[in-house]
């Protein structure tokens, strides 16, 4: 049974809903940020940087949301192109492009005070939200053309892996201001509502205390 190192509204979201989308047996292990579980000698045996998520796996510990979801979808041939599907190197393209451009911009746009600190916090909010903006345009251009692996009609690991950071884009920007709303991203609301009626993620959100429109408008 895998076993997912988690923190309610985390990057372990995406995770949590792979696992539960894939229908493996697994179990939630909370951790307690502000009682300092994610220092804990048993995380930190899980995840080196003591940072959430992380997975045990019957092939040892692992860490990163990147490689827990692609490793999901190759260990259980689902939610991405095969390895030796023509379309995989596409596929791969955009989702080491949501890990390294998405994600990191993301996380400057919400905890933009960990890299520079409070008083320099608006200014790496406001350069954060303006590198999203054509960032977030360009995945939305992909949604419009509609490739089986990020297009509403079905899961993969991408469209939750993007509809999760759409969430903290629009709903948790340090600067209220800068965040960034799926109005003028049609392609992109139309994944976001798909992906939060999947009964997979209605079901991991609850348990993360999470109902409604939590990818589209949350
Ligand atoms: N690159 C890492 C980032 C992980 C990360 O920073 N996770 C956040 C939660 S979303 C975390 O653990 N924060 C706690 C901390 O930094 O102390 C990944 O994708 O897994």
């Amino acid at each position: 049974m895998y076993v997912l190192h988690a923190v309610p509204d985390f990057a372990s979201f995406a995770v949590h809903i792979v696992l539960t989308e894939l229908g493996l047996p697994f179990r939630l292990h909370l951790l307690d940020m502000d009682a300092g579980d994610l220092d804990s000698p048993e995380h930190r045996a899980v995840s080196p940087f003591g940072k959430i998520p992380a997975l045990q796996t019957p092939d040892g510990p692992m860490f990163e949301t990147a490689a827990l979801l692609l490793w999901l979808a190759d260990r259980h041939a689902a939610l991405a192109p095969a390895p030796t599907a023509p379309d995989r190197a596409e596929f791969l393209s955009w989702f080491l492009r949501t890990n390294q451009a998405l994600h990191m911009g993301a996380m400057d746009l919400v905890h933009p005070y960990r890299t520079l600190g409070e008083t320099m916090a608006p200014a790496l909010s406001q350069v954060a939200h303006d590198r999203l903006q054509p960032e977030i345009a360009a995945f939305e251009a992909l949604a419009a053309r509609r490739p089986h692996w990020f297009s509403p009609d079905q899961p993969s690991i991408l469209t939750y892996y993007v509809a999760m950071l759409l969430r903290w884009t629009a709903a948790f920007a340090f600067v209220p201001d800068h965040a960034i709303r799926l109005t003028t991203f049609p392609h992109l609301a139309l994944i976001a509502r798909a992906m939060e009626q999947r009964p997979a993620a209605i079901s991991a959100a609850a348990a993360e205390g999470m109902t409604g429109t939590f990818f589209s408008n949350p």
